[in-house]
């Protein structure tokens, strides 16, 4: 712990200098990173480090009953522990819910984000450590692309072929002429990839584009997206309405002159089929642009101008992931791909469609494409599974049956839950519900770092390490970069690492020796980097050693750039290069999912009504859509009690964005403390007061620490207002952003936010 060396976060890489012992080290962003972010570079403030989980700790009412008494869960105080006792307590119970239920009775899914670091993923190692005691009940997909997820490999490609294979923002600066971005680019989610951001590229690419002479457009309810001084256009549109107004340009473009069928016979299957619904011979409504007017208040010129574009430029056409997190989610990406596929630009270098330029760093990548180093899970003997937003659903309906992208499936009936780098009680819709259903398993077991919300539910919580506290290999797709991460200081209170934690119950289960396979954290270290470094030569890329690496501290693969195009293979020949769909080809129309018959997903894309939105009666009791987006200063929760992301909220609670004219209307003053509400709950939240969000939209973003008292929220956490429906029952995905609230001006004094408070600790009594 000498010199200067690296770590690697989702939101960047840090360059750590030690400090004197006794002291925390200092972080600073990596000096390669052209658009650097502040997120996290202050986590080791003492008001964070006040909050970690120091020791092993047990509620009182479980540790005095054992399990299944829980009334107190979430509410009673902890007890703390010696590692020996919680670690005895917990082997003994995953023992006893094994024995009399069965593996199918113990809920491992632990969806969410963790650390970055390729062996300590604590989601790995939980999942690892289950499969050598028999299996548990896993989690597929993600709140992210639920709806996404299932519907694209039907029709075009998996999620994260097209994640990693988005075309580079050096052929869209050179390319694109026009850029269309429903949901725009929004620069403070670029801050962010999965297992660690390297060099943030969006901003400079979209300055870039722009200075190019690029058109770019941004379509949706919040203004603000397209990065510094948003200079671009604005078509306001109301949240879940996008299908419609595709709908209406695929409709313009099938009635341009200059409408080519060739891709479309060459590349797609199913074309006929949409066209006649787009034209109205299948439900007597055609999708004009009139008719899209109606629905999304885009004056039906508008619509028609931009249509006639599309087709007389170099046209890319986004999407925000933020679209499919609905209800029927899988729409609006359909109808993309389609109106796309008859532009017909797929594959030429800055044409085509895009899936989240703005939903994370990784898009628009020219770093090369490689795999990575992983840690090996085993295999899970247990079939049984859920959709991961149908958590409060299996909890409170076991036994009951669900659709799942084609099959019928059945909720299993679970006693114990094990969450290790997720939080629920963050990620999850409608908090209410979600504390009910999590009400009925006999024991929650939690490894965490923070006394977050996820922590203050369980009944043995087990304090975990954070990667600036032990060693890791740092590497996300397309970043460009191998890191070693070297442990930068001691662990704080007795946190261990969730390797340690798991290998402890392993032992006390009898299969340590399969968990760990005689490996310490090290030795696994060398052996993943190695077989990484294998796989990587065989794509004519040499890498250092491991100890050579380790030494050096970083691997710099940007000498291997290059320009990329997405498609590009598939459309110079796509018999050679067909997609993994059952055609091969782009399915416009989709034989596979038509079969399914699903009243809420039918074989092509369609205008479907959502099930709250500014269109429905609901309105009239609560006329605001609720967008509940990602927070531009932390990543989810993580981090809600950095000096950093405190600093964006008014009087301690989370800025709502209102419309200027809405907050006159209610008499609300930029800074007031207002309630939202609807028939779930009720939430506290600061107003920012703005032109650059439509009347009608209140925009929250997830993050604040869930922080109840009775039935309302103080802090400011959407979740407690949205809807817990799935996006359709071909997916089954999260619908986050289909939700109505009301909002008013609280009056008199708001209570206390409380969500930063240590929980309230118990002495155990002999
Ligand atoms: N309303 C609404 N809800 C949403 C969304 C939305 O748009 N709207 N977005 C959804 C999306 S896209 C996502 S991905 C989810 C995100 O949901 P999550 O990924 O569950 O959220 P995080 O706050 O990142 O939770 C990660 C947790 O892991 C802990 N952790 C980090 N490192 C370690 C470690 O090494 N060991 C252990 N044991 N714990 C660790 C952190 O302290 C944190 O509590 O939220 C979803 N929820
Ligand atoms: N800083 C930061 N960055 C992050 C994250 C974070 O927590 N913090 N989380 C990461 C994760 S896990 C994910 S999955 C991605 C998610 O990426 P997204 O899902 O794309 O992110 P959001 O912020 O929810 O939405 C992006 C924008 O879409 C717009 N929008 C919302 N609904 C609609 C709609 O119906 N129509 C239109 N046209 N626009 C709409 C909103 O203006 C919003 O600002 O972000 C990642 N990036
Ligand atoms: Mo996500």
């Amino acid at each position: 712990m000498s010199e200067s060396h690296f770590s690697a976060a989702h939101w960047g890489v840090y360059e750590v200098t030690p400090s004197h012992v006794g002291e925390a080290p200092s972080l600073t962003s990596l000096s390669s990173d052209p658009d650097p972010n502040p997120i996290g570079l202050d986590q080791l403030d003492p008001s964070v480090t006040r909050l970690r989980v120091r020791r092993p700790a047990v509620r009182r009412g479980w540790l005095d009953h054992g399990p299944g008494r829980n009334e107190g869960r979430g509410e009673e105080p902890f007890v703390e522990v010696d590692w020996d006792t919680a670690l005895d307590l917990t082997a003994s119970e995953i023992a006893r819910v094994r024995d009399q239920h069965g593996n199918e009775a113990i809920f491992g899914g632990s969806y969410g984000w963790a650390s970055a670091g390729r062996f300590h993923h604590a989601v790995g190692q939980l999942h690892r450590f289950y499969n050598h005691i028999g299996g548990y009940v896993r989690s597929v997909d993600s709140y992210s692309l639920g709806a996404g997820r299932v519907l694209m490999p039907h029709i075009v490609a998996n999620m994260d072929e097209s994640n990693a294979s988005h075309t580079s923002w050096d052929v869209l600066e050179k390319h694109t002429e026009l850029f269309v971005g429903f949901g725009g680019v929004p620069l403070k989610n670029t801050r962010v990839s999965s297992s660690g951001a390297g060099r943030h590229r969006a901003r400079g690419g979209l300055r870039r584009l722009r200075e190019a002479g690029a058109r770019i457009i941004n379509i949706g309810p919040v203004g603000d997206n397209l990065g510094d001084g948003d200079a671009g256009e604005w078509i306001p549109i109301p949240p879940n309405t996008d299908t419609a107004m595709i709908l209406a340009l695929a409709w313009v473009v099938l009635h341009d002159p200059r409408f080519d069928r060739g891709f479309l016979d060459s590349h797609t299957v199913g074309f006929d089929r949409f066209r006649a619904y787009l034209v109205g011979k299948v439900d007597g409504v055609a999708k004009t642009p009139a008719w899209a007017e109606q629905i999304t208040t885009v004056p039906a010129e508008r619509i028609a101008a931009l249509g006639s574009d599309l087709l007389s430029y170099r046209t890319m056409l986004n999407a925000a992931w933020a679209l499919q997190r609905a209800a029927h989610g899988e729409q609006p990406f359909w109808a993309l791909v389609a109106l796309a596929a008859m532009v017909g630009q797929i594959g030429l270098p800055g044409g085509g469609y895009g899936i989240g330029y703005g939903a994370m760093n990784v898009m628009g990548s020219s770093h090369p494409r490689l795999p990575s180093p992983v840690m090996p899970q085993g295999t899970n003997p247990v079939r049984a599974f859920i959709p991961c937003a149908r958590l409060s659903d299996m909890l409170l309906h076991p036994g009951e049956e669900f659709r799942y992208n084609g099959g019928v499936h059945t909720y299993p009936d679970i006693r114990l839950v094990h969450w290790a780098g997720g939080n629920p009680f963050h990620h999850h819709q409608d908090l209410g519900r979600l504390r009910k259903a999590w009400a009925k398993p006999d024991t929650v077991i939690v490894n965490e770092q923070y006394w977050n919300p996820v922590a203050r539910h369980a009944d043995i919580v087990l304090p975990a390490t954070t990667s600036l506290e032990r060693d890791d290999i740092g590497f996300a797709t397309r970043e460009g970069l191998y890191i070693a991460m070297r442990q930068a200081m001691p662990p704080i209170g007795e946190a261990r690492d969730d390797f340690a934690i798991f290998a402890d119950l392993a032992q006390r289960l009898g299969v340590n020796e399969d968990f760990t396979e005689g490996l310490d954290p090290r030795g696994w270290l060398a052996r993943i980097y190695e077989e990484s470094r294998r796989k990587v030569a065989a794509q004519g890329i040499d890498l250092p050693d491991f100890e050579r690496f380790w030494d050096d501290g970083l691997i710099d693969l940007s000498p291997h750039d290059a320009p990329h195009v997405m498609h590009a293979d598939f459309r110079r020949d796509p018999i050679a290069h067909q997609l993994a769909t059952p055609s091969g080809k782009i399915e416009i129309f989709s034989e596979r999912i038509a079969g399914w018959q699903l009243p809420d997903c039918p074989g092509h894309p369609v205008w479907l009504e959502p099930y709250e939105w500014l269109g429905h009666e609901l309105a009239d009791r609560y006329p605001f859509h609720l967008l509940s987006d990602q927070p531009e200063r932390r990543l989810h929760g993580q981090l809600d009690p950095t000096p950093y992301s405190r600093a964006g909220k008014i009087a301690g609670r989370e800025p709502v964005h209102l419309n200027r004219t809405d907050a006159a209307k209610l008499g609300i003053a930029d800074g007031d403390v207002v309630e939202l509400f609807n028939d779930r709950g009720r939430c506290l939240a600061g107003a920012r007061l703005s032109d650059a969000i439509m009347p009608g939209v209140a925009r929250l973003a997830t993050g604040a620490w869930f922080d109840p008292e009775g039935d309302l929220d103080r802090h400011g956490n959407p979740n407690t207002l949205t809807l817990d429906r799935a996006a359709s029952s071909l997916s089954q995905g999260c619908a986050a952003q289909t939700c109505l609230v009301g909002i008013r001006r609280f009056e008199g004094e708001p209570p206390p936010v409380g969500a930063f408070d240590r929980p309230h600790f118990q002495l155990k009594v002999e």
